[in-house]
């Protein structure tokens, strides 16, 4: 794509709106084009067949740690995700895939219940909040109790959530065009930040490994495991991933949470249906046992929550118009052919979920939430990402923005202020909504 601006190239279209931006050019150039962003060379692969090179490519030709690692290991540290080859990262996320069973996702309904009830708790009678932040601190607080277990979390205080913040802010644009080292407030707050909260882990986990009872957590997972070799984790190793692991849960499922909440006020048909929908499932499963015998603790169960269809189209429709990572990227390593191109080495190659899942030629009437719209062509729905670099944390997502909203659900309902629907803030990695603020009223 021709551009009359040296060096800065598409930045300033594609930073204001770049889903517009590259549906534009989708229509112009065709599926597969090339422009350049302070001195990169960016070529996305858009729609089905054009993103099925990328997601079935091997991590030698198409390079996911060549982009990602200066942005991850300064959060997250050494010795796991991209700073490791990818054949053991792939054995790390199998790790992790072990730890997310049946069993600990049932547990996990009850530890969510738990903060849930705690947290709602502030809230008055009728108000406004904001969803975004009230959904944010929220999933700190469900997603360590799940993925750390209690000792980390009940190291949650105020200061411990600041740390997190800071870490967090370790995902920026600035990360990925200036250099690690480079003197900057947030980064040195990010280091330091990654070096407290690395103390914090290694304790944790030095307490668990000497106590005399094996508790069933992902934690206790990570202790007992290791890698094909018979090598064991080292408590770095650990203490990664569960950082890894609270990154990975937060940004994603808060801002998916924060979404499905805005269509749900928006829609008031579908939110009366999901309030029967909540009173048929959980009202038979208020007291006493399920039909397979798992014992019922509160309101809300696992299997219950399976049973919540519309909650779950609800969920995946969201993810549809607001899936989290705009863009995925790797550094192509070998020349790619595709279609009638041939992509050289070191073009930083991109699949866009949010444009894929928006082309007009691909779905019916893109622009509405319609739960019930049918899910056709491969690659052109990829919330998840899909091969070898592949979401391991979608499982779990499910259990945690299920349980959410079901008990938001049966306990409010929802109303746009002033009839208005956030709009998409692009000027974040993962877009957030604006002025995200909410009318509650208690049923
Ligand atoms: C990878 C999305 C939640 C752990 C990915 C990728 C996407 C994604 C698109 C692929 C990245 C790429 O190919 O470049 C999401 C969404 C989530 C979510 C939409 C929630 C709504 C989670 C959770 C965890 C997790 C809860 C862990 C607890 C991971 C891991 C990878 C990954 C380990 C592998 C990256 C790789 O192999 O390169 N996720 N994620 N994610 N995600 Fe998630
Ligand atoms: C992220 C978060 C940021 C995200 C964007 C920059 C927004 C996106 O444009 C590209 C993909 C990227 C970098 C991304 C990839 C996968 C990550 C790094 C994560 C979802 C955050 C956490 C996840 C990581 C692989 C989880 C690591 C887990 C361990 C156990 C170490």
């Amino acid at each position: 794509m021709p551009s009359t601006i040296p060096f800065v190239g598409h930045s300033i279209q594609f930073s204001k709106s770049p889903v517009e931006f590259l549906t534009a050019a989708y229509f112009k150039h065709g599926p597969v084009f090339s422009f350049t962003m302070v001195g990169k060379t960016f070529t996305y692969l858009l729609g089905s067949q054009a993103s099925a090179l990328f997601f079935s490519s091997k991590n030698e030709d198409l390079n996911a740690e060549e982009v990602y690692a200066k942005l991850t290991t300064p959060v997250f540290g050494k010795g796991v995700a991209y700073d490791v080859p990818n054949n053991v990262f792939l054995e790390q996320k199998k790790l992790l895939k072990t730890g997310f069973s049946i069993s600990r996702f049932k547990h996990h309904v009850h530890l969510i219940e738990r903060e849930l009830l705690e947290y709602f708790n502030r809230w008055q009678h009728e108000g406004e909040a904001d969803l975004f932040a009230s959904l944010s601190e929220l999933i700190i607080l469900t997603a360590s109790s799940c993925l750390h277990g209690k000792e980390i979390r009940s190291l949650l205080s105020e200061d411990v959530a600041q740390l997190y913040w800071d870490l967090d802010a370790g995902f920026s644009h600035l990360a990925w065009v200036l250099p690690a080292w480079f003197p900057l407030p947030s980064f040195k707050r990010r280091d330091r930040a990654h070096r407290k909260m690395k103390e914090l882990f290694l304790e944790a986990i030095r307490m668990r490994r000497s106590s005399q009872t094996k508790e069933d957590d992902m934690l206790q997972t990570l202790i007992d495991a290791s890698y094909k070799n018979g090598r064991a984790l080292s408590d770095d190793e650990i203490s990664g991933m569960l950082i890894g692991l609270l990154l990975a849960g937060q940004h994603t499922s808060s801002t998916t949470a924060s979404w499905l909440g805005f269509f749900i006020a928006k829609h008031q048909d579908i939110q009366d249906a999901l309030y029967e929908e909540q009173r048929k499932v959980f009202g038979k499963h208020a007291d006493g046992e399920h039909a397979n015998g798992e014992q019922s603790h509160g309101h809300l169960s696992y299997d219950g929550l399976k049973e919540c269809h519309l909650l779950d189209l609800c969920l995946k429709e969201t993810l549809r118009m607001r899936p989290p990572i705009v863009t995925m990227m790797r550094m192509c390593k070998t020349p790619q052919k595709i279609l009638n191109y041939v992509i050289p080495a070191g073009h930083q190659i991109c699949v866009s979920p949010t444009t894929n899942h928006r082309l007009p030629d691909t779905w019916h009437q893109p622009q509405f939430f319609d739960p019930y719209r049918s899910f056709m062509d491969k690659f052109v729905y990829v919330p998840f990402g899909a091969g070898r670099h592949r979401c391991i944390g979608e499982a779990f997502a499910y259990v945690q923005i299920k349980s959410i909203w079901s008990y938001l659900i049966q306990k409010f309902h929802f109303e746009l202020v002033g009839g208005k629907f956030p709009e998409v803030n692009v000027t974040t990695m993962i877009h957030t909504p604006s002025d995200p603020i909410i009318r509650y009223r208690r049923r």
